[in-house]
């Protein structure tokens, strides 16, 4: 195994007298900043509350924000299970096992798809499935504005979470800034300029279809509609509300806008509710009152205090973690689309990671609050109707890459919505489990939305599989593995059995091996090809989903073993578990996709779902099983490094956890690639990144930016296997460093400084009571208190574990 990092290390003097600062004083600041205008989404930049979500424009003849409610779903509750669907399984399942995959495959297409349209393929906003949609535009028109615009410049300040816009027009400098609250559930802008009488503007909200404004006051306008719900027309109810608050000058109504006239500054205060009754979020019965009343509340409080509440909570959270990377001086003061350039065309510049990394962490705070709904496909952030995908919740990987961050990058808090959401998918999911399988428990396959779906998707080629759920259950231990909060388990638990019941129930004997395996299902959306040059999708136990039992049934055994119960429940996974389809190393010497040595119709698939085992879950790392490690390098050799933007993602962590930083660093790189418009005279092509950092799939999809920020973490620190690895894959051009605050599972936090790619510092926080152990090959590690006292240590091959104490500190040195 290579060792990297850590050897050799400084005197464990040196180390002692040590500790990690926070930042290096020449650290560039947290910015994403540009010399233009955004003309474009993917150029403008996202401001979020979590519920409500805005993208600021920065225009100086025209300003557009773009907004959003996280709950804003067309469609409906539905019911989408198949009634009969469990009468065809038992010939599905022979078809599978006489080798007959097509044949099995064209009996899944006619009768064990979903009921009616299912996703509706694009046209989400006509079926009762629904699509998540952009709630409207706020607009402001100058009527002044002239060609003499100097100084521009707009910026998005990650420490403050605060958008601004500055220039020089006539003379006079204005200034526009905007957030968006959580603590006043308000999106906040502010217009000023540096002599008085000079903001002078038109306001209007509307949004592409179903809506109609009207001012409800001279300063006030309410903006309302109802979507599609694919059944009766009459689907989810909204209402946004503006009002404009200034000073100096004259507002007036004219018609459905806003006339502001000669004032000195003005505040602009935005609000929005929907009726959604759903999982989650605010269950207000009356959008136009909630969306009032919120108003009102904002309205009593100055913008200063609005601002300061604003960013005393953003910063309660964001501060947890700091991340310094070397930085190139000249690079990184370029504006942020032209560093994405420079840093294509060779220029090296390692903040620009950091600054990716803190951007994760950002949107996951913008658009992942508790109390509310998860973030979608697109955060929150949708611009039109028909959102690619619907903007749902994908379960074969797009959700769940979406979390990858929330524990190890210290927001915890903020895995709650996808938490309540997995809890919620039980209800429906145990419909499904029944309507199909005639099994206890409950499923959920690869899609799923506000409104509970659960059946499996419209196409038999990639609606099948059927370890959405299982996967989903990872989740709720990891928050367990991290927090060791027994409370939350007691709660998490019941929700992890009835899913691995479900699995028990529905798992079948292979018979050539007497291996348990789920049929049908899919590998996430490849093809294989058959001996014959056909090509086929559904099949027997493919591997993602044996990695995914191993760990769910693993998962739950340790569960209630913590928790003191159902021993008999657990003899049955631990015998199942044992029995599931084992990883397999095929002809090629990689790791087997299929029960059988298919050839993958496309060998460059995003999807590089046999690797689930390596991350996120921990079966295949080099730690646990060399020879399978090695097996699933050469899978990524073969894969190759394209993909699309959260498949560049889920690479660096693959990388990561193969422990070769130079790779993962490679891939990160390719996930920066700028593509889009740029907004100056540059514009690329296919995955990597947008002038404003959103992840391109393309289009625009979230979780590469979760993915990348989570892959970033894990070549820093790495807490798998039951052991804590301190800069386990740092690449050769992050020589130098600081991190504070990642987090470890089993209750700790660490702090690790580095110089000549070597790790100079490292304190490790404990929160809970317990051991923690550290890879420690050459057996050599000191360990202190905080004050001054050696810490008793038990060496046993490449680990030293040493007890703690809750609230304490180590520190740590070779
Ligand atoms: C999965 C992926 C696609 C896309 C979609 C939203 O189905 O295979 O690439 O990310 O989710």
């Amino acid at each position: 195994m290579r060792l990297r990092g850590l050897l050799p290390i400084l005197s464990a003097a040196m180390v002692m007298t040590m500790t990690v600062h926070a930042q290096d004083a020449g650290a560039p600041p947290l910015l994403l900043w540009y010399q233009e205008p955004a003309t474009q989404f993917t150029q403008s930049l996202p401001l979020g509350n979590g519920r409500l979500g805005a993208m600021m424009f920065g225009g100086v003849a025209q300003e557009r924000l773009i907004l959003n409610e996280i709950s804003l779903w067309s469609g409906g509750p539905q019911d989408p299970d198949r009634p009969d669907a469990a009468a065809r399984l038992p010939e599905i399942r022979r078809l599978l096992l006489e080798g007959k995959n097509l044949e099995a495959q064209a009996a899944v297409m006619a009768a064990f798809t979903c009921q009616g349209a299912g996703s509706g393929h694009g046209s989400g906003a006509k079926v009762p499935y629904g699509c998540y949609q952009v709630l409207g535009n706020l607009h402001l028109t100058f009527p002044d504005a002239s060609q003499d615009v100097a100084d521009y410049r707009r910026e998005l300040d990650l420490s403050t979470a605060t958008a601004t816009v500055t220039y020089t027009q006539g003379g006079v400098r204005y200034r526009r800034e905007g957030f968006v609250s959580a603590p006043d559930q308000t999106v906040v802008l502010r217009l000023t300029a540096d002599e008085p009488g000079k903001v002078t503007f038109d306001l209007s909200l509307d949004r592409p279809e179903r809506f109609a404004t009207q001012a409800v006051s001279e300063r006030e306008l309410l903006m309302s509609g109802q979507l599609e719900n694919g059944t009766d027309g009459k689907g989810m109810r909204y209402a946004a509300r503006c009002r404009v608050m200034n000073t100096g000058g004259t507002v007036e109504a004219k018609g459905t806008a806003l006339s502001v006239r000669g004032a000195d500054s003005v505040v602009i205060l935005l609000t929005a509710a929907t009726d959604y009754q759903g999982f989650a979020g605010r269950h207000t019965a009356d959008p136009e009152a909630a969306s009032l009343a919120d108003l009102e509340k904002a309205a009593a409080r100055p913008w200063e205090d609005l601002h300061s509440r604003h960013i005393a909570d953003y910063q309660s959270y964001f501060g947890r973690v700091s991340l310094t990377l070397p930085a190139n001086p000249q690079v990184a003061a370029l504006p942020t689309n032209r560093r994405l350039v420079a840093a294509a065309q060779g220029q090296d510049d390692p903040s620009l990671a950091a600054l990716y990394f803190q951007f994760g962490r950002y949107l996951l705070l913008s658009s992942s609050r508790p109390g509310g709904l998860p973030a979608n496909l697109q955060g929150l952030w949708a611009e039109g109707v028909t959102t690619p995908w619907n903007g749902d919740y994908h379960l074969n990987i797009n959700v769940q890459m979406n979390y990858w961050p929330a524990e190890v990058t210290n927001l915890s808090e903020l895995h709650e919505p996808l938490l309540k959401l997995i809890a919620s998918l039980q209800e429906p999911g145990s419909r499904t489990a029944r309507k199909y399988y005639g099994a206890d428990g409950w499923v959920a396959h690869v899609i799923t939305n506000v409104w509970g779906f659960t059946a499996p998707g419209e196409q038999a080629s990639w609606g099948a599989t059927c370890s959405g759920s299982a996967w989903l259950c990872e989740h709720l231990w990891e928050h367990y593995a991290f927090t060791g909060d027994r409370e939350y388990l007691q709660w998490a638990y019941p929700v992890m059995k009835a899913s691995a019941q479900f699995y028990l129930d529905m798992l079948i004997e292979e018979p050539r091996h007497g291996w348990l395996v789920t049929a049908p299902s899919n590998s996430p959306e490849n093809a294989y090809r058959l001996p014959d040059g056909r090509t086929g999708q559904i099949c027997l136990g493919p591997t993602i989903d044996m990695q995914i039992l191993r760990e769910l049934f693993g998962n739950c055994t340790k569960a209630a073993q913590i928790l003191g119960i159902d021993a008999d429940f657990c003899r049955k996974l631990t015998e199942a578990r044992a029995r599931l389809a084992p990883d397999q190393v095929g002809k090629h010497g990689q790791i087997q996709e299929w029960l059988e040595d298919y050839d993958e119709a496309e060998p460059h698939h995003r999807h590089v779902s046999p690797l689930y085992g390596l991350y996120p879950y921990d079966e295949l790392t080099p730690g646990v099983a060399t020879d399978l490690a090695k097996a699933a390098r050469v899978t990524l050799e073969r894969r190759g490094d394209a993909g699309t933007g959260w498949s560049l993602a889920w690479k660096v962590s693959f990388w990561a956890r193969l422990l070769e930083g130079d790779r993962a660093c490679k891939l990160l790189h390719d996930l920066l690639r700028p593509t889009g418009d740029l907004g100056f005279n540059y514009a690329g092509g296919g995955s990597g990144s947008y002038a404003n950092l959103f992840c391109a799939h393309p289009p625009f999809q979230i979780d590469g930016n979760f993915g990348g920020c989570a892959g970033i973490a894990e070549m820093l620190l790495q807490s798998h296997e039951g052991v804590l690895r301190l800069l386990p894959a740092l690449p050769s051009s992050w020589p130098r460093g600081t991190v504070t605050g990642l987090r470890a599972r089993g209750g700790f936090a660490v702090d690790m400084a580095w110089e000549g790619g070597k790790l100079t510092a490292a304190t490790i926080h404990s929160s809970l009571a317990g051991d923690c152990t550290v890879y420690d090959p050459t057996g050599t590690l000191v360990v202190k208190d905080a004050a001054g006292g050696r810490v008793a240590l038990q060496h046993a091959g490449d680990r030293t574990t040493f007890a703690t104490e809750p609230g304490r500190g180590y520190l740590l040195g070779w």
